[in-house]
């Protein structure tokens, strides 16, 4: 064997040898189990603090809501070290996004699980031209300046209150992420921090309703 080929011999050996480490360290999906689901549809709020519902475009969501906490608590949850939680949200009227002038923005909304905040973000349904932008963080953590509406699932819904009378001032987003938890007991907060200073009714400016929220259980290994 020339030494060309038991280079190429060595290499192809090492290359294998990876493969196989690779594999035996690669984590595995071992179990995925939905824990809870809830679209409102059937009027539950059990587990919830401050849950209120009301219909927006002829479905139930819970809202509308404007600087205060809402949660979720789950029990006796199935063994697991990692929570997938998946929050379907409307944002209504005339939230500005990232702007820190002081009178009406940043307009954050945030969730977390137990104590700790997980994802906190900003969202705009404000107008976006060359010249102007209200850029928002959504779909990224705050800052990131995206333009309005980036990541919506959709957009052409009426505004609830200031802007009631007029389209695609309602924004539909799911948002979802993946957290390390291993708890029986879980309490799934959200809330925002709106601002606009110049309103003489803030919550009427700018609020969001919960359509749906969705948890599952992951054992990953
Ligand atoms: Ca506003
Ligand atoms: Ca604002």
């Amino acid at each position: 064997m020339g030494f060309g080929n038991r280079l190429r011999g060595v290499i192809a050996l090492f290359f294998l040898l990876g493969i196989v480490l690779f594999s035996s360290c690669a984590e595995t999906l071992e179990s995925e189990q939905l824990v809870y689901s809830n679209n409102f549809s059937k009027l539950d709020l059990a587990g919830f603090e401050n849950g209120k519902l009301f219909i927006f475009q002829n479905d139930t969501v819970a809202g509308y809501y404007h600087n205060e906490e809402v949660a979720v608590n789950l029990k006796n949850l199935p063994t697991h070290n990692l929570l997938k939680v998946t929050i379907e949200i409307l944002v209504h009227d005339s939230w500005d996004g990232n702007p820190t002038d002081s009178l009406s923005g940043p307009d954050y909304w945030f969730f977390g699980v137990d104590n700790k905040e997980t994802f906190r973000t900003t969202f705009s349904n404000s107008p976006c031209e060359s010249t102007y932008c209200l850029y928002q963080s959504y779909p990224d953590n705050y800052f990131k300046q995206n333009v309005p509406k980036s990541g919506a699932i959709q957009t052409n819904m009426p505004g609830l209150c200031i802007f009631g009378a007029l389209a695609n001032y309602t924004t539909r987003y799911s948002i979802s992420q993946i957290l390390e938890h291993s708890n029986p007991t879980a309490r799934i907060f959200m809330n925002s921090e709106l601002k606009q200073l110049n309103s003489p009714d803030p919550i009427c400016d700018e609020s969001w309703s919960l359509a749906k929220v969705t948890v599952e259980a992951l054992i990953l290994n």
